[in-house]
């Protein structure tokens, strides 16, 4: 085989950026995956020339919600299709979305769903975690280990909402099927009869506004189930990741399980770094575009956030994109919510804008280096979620690749994003680096700021055991 042919895309001279090492490398691509990584590579049948700038694994978002039934007529604006794409001109070649179960409805049931939206639909590929509302003795005795074994290793359950929210028995049962599957649990930590007393006493005064939404959830209540999550895992002994995690209290509820030797994984997200509970304070209801649980805090809080990414106490940096639109009867404003903060669903959108975030707020500042934007972006959603192929730039592994240029400077503005809502909570903000460049599975996504590639490029992917999970890996 002669050395032009030999590869079929070559991304050259760029400064290619692992969780470990920063050097600079020609990256030759073939059938779909990192062939060879070197200098002077020659030929290949596309070229991308990354000089000046950084070859990043491609980032992982592990926790997106994607047309999600969202209750009585409300609308999560993204499916597949508009919500991959987002995440791809963010920099993303792989999200994690939630398959919700409903009550009284089978696992695979509502699997089936997600995956006939999804196929042929997707521009990244995608992997699901499981949302267990329902853990009878069927869904935990048969149903989740077989699910476990055919890919689907991590399941979500909540504290809090009515309809989703377990008890702490049916989290310990839930968790004990994790713990002999294998599988990883993710603990949504909110009280949630605090929240429903707190409800009740704003509503009878009167208080109605979104600001409520963050005073109803104050700190107190995440921390405490926070602790009570990481108790119930350690009475089962088993691993579990603590999502989006808002302020410094759960913070030293996760150190102190550490401490004790317990494996706990924290996760935090964008809107802890750059909102506050004063943003919820809008104008004519503006405020509801902010509204997501746990509710943005303080300045106190995005420090501790901060300092958790710095230290290593968080492994995971997602978006929790859960997006509705803001003037839409089917989204924030729909007419129950505009009556009591306590209708406006909960979630905002943010698949983009994860990663220009953190890399201009974290790497450009020097509050964290590249390895360690690569680790909480893509290498350690990767290994704690099974996706043994991803995460990393070696040869081998999926030619799943971002390229970042460190000199662009933008303003976030919706009009430039590519999800299906109609604002971005982190409108107006500048930013320094953006991804130009995606690369899926060895095929260009993403040229120059365009997109090239086809929707259902993006695939599923099973996944296997987490490394946290898993002995000797
Ligand atoms: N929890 C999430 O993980 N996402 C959006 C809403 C919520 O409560
Ligand atoms: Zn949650
Ligand atoms: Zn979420």
């Amino acid at each position: 085989m002669s050395a032009v042919a030999e590869f079929d895309l070559v991304i050259h001279s760029g400064t290619v950026a692992t969780a470990s090492d920063v050097f600079v490398a020609d990256i030759g691509i073939r059938d779909g995956q990192i062939a060879q990584i070197g200098r002077g590579l020659e030929g290949g049948r596309e070229r991308v020339d990354a000089l000046g700038k950084y070859v990043l694994p491609g980032g992982i978002d592990s926790h997106v919600h994607l047309a999600q039934p969202s209750g009585d007529g409300i609308v999560m604006t993204d499916g597949f299709e508009s919500g991959t794409r987002s995440a791809l001109f963010g920099g993303n070649t792989c999200v994690l979305p939630f398959c919700l179960q409903a009550k009284g409805q089978t696992l695979r049931e509502a699997l089936k769903g997600y995956h006939a939206l999804a196929e042929g639909n997707c521009y990244t590929d995608i992997s699901f975690h499981l949302i267990v509302s329902d853990p009878t003795e069927a869904v935990l005795g048969q149903e989740l280990p077989a699910l476990v074994a055919d890919g689907y290793t991590s399941f979500k359950v909540f504290m809090t909402y009515e309809g989703l929210r377990l008890n702490d028995a049916e989290i310990l049962a839930t968790m004990d099927t994790a713990r002999r599957t294998g599988a990883l649990v993710m603990v949504h930590c909110e009280n949630e009869d605090a929240i429903r007393y707190l409800i009740g006493r704003h509503e009878a005064q009167g208080d109605v506004a979104p600001r409520a939404h963050a005073t109803t959830r104050p700190i107190a209540v995440e921390r405490e189930a926070t602790h009570r999550a990481l108790s119930l895992a350690e009475i089962v002994d088993v691993p579990v990741v603590i999502v989006h995690v808002s302020n410094g209290p759960a913070i030293d509820e996760i150190r102190a399980a550490r401490a004790r030797g317990r494996k706990v994984v924290g996760e935090t997200c964008p809107q802890y770094l750059m909102l506050t509970a004063d943003d919820l304070d809008g104008m004519d209801w503006e405020g509801a575009k902010f509204v997501c649980s746990p509710p943005p805090r303080d300045a106190a809080s995005q420090d501790a956030c901060w300092r958790g990414l710095e230290n290593g106490t968080f492994d995971l940096f997602s978006s929790d994109h859960c997006p509705f639109r803001y003037d839409d009867p089917a989204g924030k404003r729909n007419a129950k919510g505009r009556t009591s903060f306590r209708h406006i669903p909960n979630g905002i959108p943010g698949v983009e804008t994860r990663l220009p975030i953190l890399f201009s707020e974290g790497v450009m500042t020097g509050r964290i280096d590249l390895r360690r934007f690569v680790a909480l972006s893509s290498t350690n959603h990767a290994r704690l979620y099974g996706l043994e192929s991803k995460g990393s730039i070696a040869v081998g592994l999926d030619a799943d690749i971002a390229i970042w240029d460190p000199k662009i400077r933008r303003t976030i503005r919706h009009a430039d994003l590519h999800d299906g809502a109609d604002y971005s909570p982190y409108e107006g903000i500048e930013v320094q680096g953006w991804p130009t460049d995606v690369v899926l599975g060895g095929a260009v996504m993403v040229r120059d700021g365009e997109l090239v590639g086809a929707r259902g490029e993006g695939r599923y992917r099973p996944r296997a055991l987490s490394s946290l999970t898993r002995l000797g890996m």
